[in-house]
């Protein structure tokens, strides 16, 4: 071994060290609120992961399984874990979850908890595991790999009873055991119902508050996979974003004060959830938010949805409303039944791919000059704004302590368009900045350009209209001194593709009469926007002629709220308006937290001229009795 060598080596690092500063913790600025924990700071890395749905679910064409299917009909027989799991990075996604486990109960392991799981179907002659397939093709690929095991199951005997939290953690304890590292244990809030519970058949309400002492339920997550970030509506590292869209607010901290229900602590599914969005500005907790969405309208594979696949527009704009809203992106991909994505999911996944990557690749501030009002200790060169530009997410540009608005001016060398502007702070030391006031220069003048909040691990600022400037200045305010780790200034390709999704026509709706009182005009018109609001029980239509037609929509209230949205429904057809045949019945599944269109297929074609939609149950408010609402009823050829 060359000894001189080696020192020689050691001693030019040691010099280059010194020369280029680090920012070690000596002069660094004091931290600033919550913090994320080690666990959380590799999650935000992570950015974006896909949920696979797939369970006998798919097979029924249904949301959420009763937990009554038969195991016999899962059989895909073209399964393929590395199909799904490669076209998911070539998405750019770096993650994937397996749903081991969905309301219905079918265990897609080969579970010692309950004998409803994988090994009495026919797939892999009842010796396969999916989630240890879907875990070899995720570390194939180099993507991390999660479990989301729902607390709710539709099919066990027990569920309800203190017997059943204890099968419910040994079912957690299986998957924390032989699955190898996982990054996330995703928790849902939907708790209790009705459902099959070994062929009982009834409903089953538990108490979110208490019933599963989720206290002690992640106790057991932290001692087996301590580097998995626990997802659910109140964290405990990430938190619920509020809706199934895909989307954060525009201002969304990731510090947040959770609001209990009722005084009580809150839990998931059980609590104000009305800040859950947004997050608390200095809030006591880090827990910052994750965007679910699924790729098509619903979490599992249906036929009847393959021209409603996102388009890489789509998803990209919901990328900026995600990752670039400090958060992460989870993207729901669902197999159909032969156990493969279909064609077109994988293409989409593709071009997004390289949209990500045709955006992103080219930072026009990578070369810029940057001045700025004050710089950190100045004489050092520690915390210059070099480190604005040098793709590490946690060093940064900073200012002295007593330094809480700065001024940064950054000079593109030459006029550059864009549509994108990006900053990050190093959330290692909090989020700090309150806001940037973004100007252009135009010529003589600075002229203001766009502001934003909640910087944080990312903030995507998308403009309107792409802009030409040689110049652009940000204002930062702080109520402590800025640590501004990244900018980014982007341009997206003229040519994405920004259009909508195919839908399918109802027959024309002009003649339609509705014999219930109100506006209900609204909730045939068209209009997603507007909706039908009413004491009632039906929606009862006269279609002004006898048609023919094979399917029927339902569309909830699009304005956030839920009131009177319809959960489950009888269709009737009549020829005059006064004798009924029932003609499709069930639940609109998941629609409060996924209000999209509810197709019913119908068996086969129906010739009538009246069709009412009766509202077997519907979502009330505290106090509210009999309400129902109707943003769209569509009827198909
Ligand atoms: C929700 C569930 O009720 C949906 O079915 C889906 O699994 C979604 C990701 O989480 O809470």
């Amino acid at each position: 071994m060359d000894t001189k060598k080696n020192l020689l080596t050691m001693l030019a690092a040691a010099l280059f060290v010194a020369c280029s500063g680090t920012q070690d913790v000596d002069d660094a600025p004091e931290p600033y609120g919550a913090l994320p924990s080690e666990r959380q700071l590799l999650w935000h890395e992570t950015e974006m992961y896909c949920l696979i749905h797939f369970t006998p679910t798919t097979f029924q064409d249904k949301e959420w399984g009763y937990g009554d299917a038969d195991p016999a009909i899962f059989n895909p027989n073209k399964f393929d874990a590395e199909q799904i799991v490669s076209a998911a990075k070539a998405g750019g996604f770096r993650g994937i979850i397996s749903v081991a486990k969905h309301h219905d109960g079918f265990a897609l392991w080969p579970t010692e908890t309950a004998a409803y799981n994988i090994s009495e179907s026919p797939w892999r002659d009842g010796k396969g595991d999916m989630v240890k397939e879907f875990q070899q093709a995720a570390e194939k690929f180099d993507l991390k790999f999660g479990v989301y095991c729902s607390p709710w199951d539709r099919n066990n005997p027990a569920y309800g009873t203190p017997e059943y939290v204890e099968i419910y953690r040994n079912q957690l304890k299986e998957l924390y055991s032989n699955y190898g590292e996982l990054f996330m244990s995703w928790h849902d809030g939907a708790n209790g119902g009705d459902g099959y519970y070994g062929g009982k058949k009834e409903q089953r309400k538990v108490d979110q508050s208490t019933y599963y002492d989720w206290e002690n339920t992640w106790a057991i997550t932290r001692d087996l996979q301590p580097n998995a970030s626990i997802f659910s509506d109140i964290g405990w590292d990430v938190r619920w974003v509020g809706n199934e869209k895909g989307g954060a607010p525009e201002t969304s901290w990731s510090t947040i004060d959770l609001i209990g229900k009722d005084g009580k602590t809150p839990m998931p599914g059980f609590l104000d959830d009305s800040n859950l969005g947004s997050g608390t500005r200095d809030g006591k907790h880090w827990i910052p938010i994750e965007c679910d969405v699924p790729l098509r309208p619903g979490w599992f594979y249906h036929e009847s949805q393959d021209e409603q696949v996102k388009t890489p527009a789509m998803l990209f704009d919901l990328y900026c409303k995600s990752v670039g809203r400090g958060g992460a992106f989870d993207l729901g991909l669902s197999p159909n039944t032969d156990g493969l994505l279909h064609e077109r999911d994988v293409q989409v996944l593709k071009d997004f791919g390289v949209l990500l990557k045709q955006v992103f690749s080219v930072n026009l501030a990578q070369d810029a000059s940057f001045t700025v009002s004050n710089t950190r200790h100045d004489d050092n060169k520690k915390y210059g704004t070099e480190h604005l530009v040098d793709h590490d997410r946690y060093s940064y540009w900073a200012t002295d302590d007593d330094v809480t608005t700065a001024e940064l001016i950054v000079d593109l060398q030459g006029a550059q368009s864009f549509d994108i502007i990006q900053l990050r702070e190093n959330i290692k030391l909090g989020q700090r900045i309150d806001s940037v006031v973004i100007d252009q220069w135009e010529g003589e003048q600075w002229v203001r350009l766009d502001k934003a909040t909640s910087i944080g691990a990312n903030r995507i600022i998308r403009l309107d209209n792409a802009v030409t400037t040689e110049k652009l200045r940000f204002q930062v305010y702080a109520p402590v001194s800025i640590t501004l780790s990244d900018l980014g200034i982007y341009a997206t390709p003229e040519d994405v593709d920004t259009g909508g999704l195919a839908q399918k026509e109802s027959i024309a709706q002009e003649h339609w009469v509705a014999s219930e009182k109100g506006d209900t005009r609204h909730a045939f018109d068209a209009d997603q926007g507007t909706f039908w609001l009413a004491e009632a029980d039906a929606l009862t239509l006269d279609l002004g002629k006898v048609e023919a037609f094979n399917g029927l929509g339902y569309l909830p209230r699009q304005d956030g709220k839920t009131d009177g949205t319809i959960e489950k429904y009888i269709y009737y057809s009549s020829d005059n308006g006064k004798d009924w045949r029932k003609i499709a019945s069930g639940e609109f599944s998941n629609i409060k937290a996924n209000p999209v269109l509810q197709y019913t297929s119908l068996d086969k074609t129906i010739e009538a001229r009246y069709i009412k939609l009766e509202a077997v149950q519907a979502i009330q408010s505290a106090g509210a009795k009999g309400i129902i609402n109707v943003a769209e009823l569509e009827v198909y050829k």
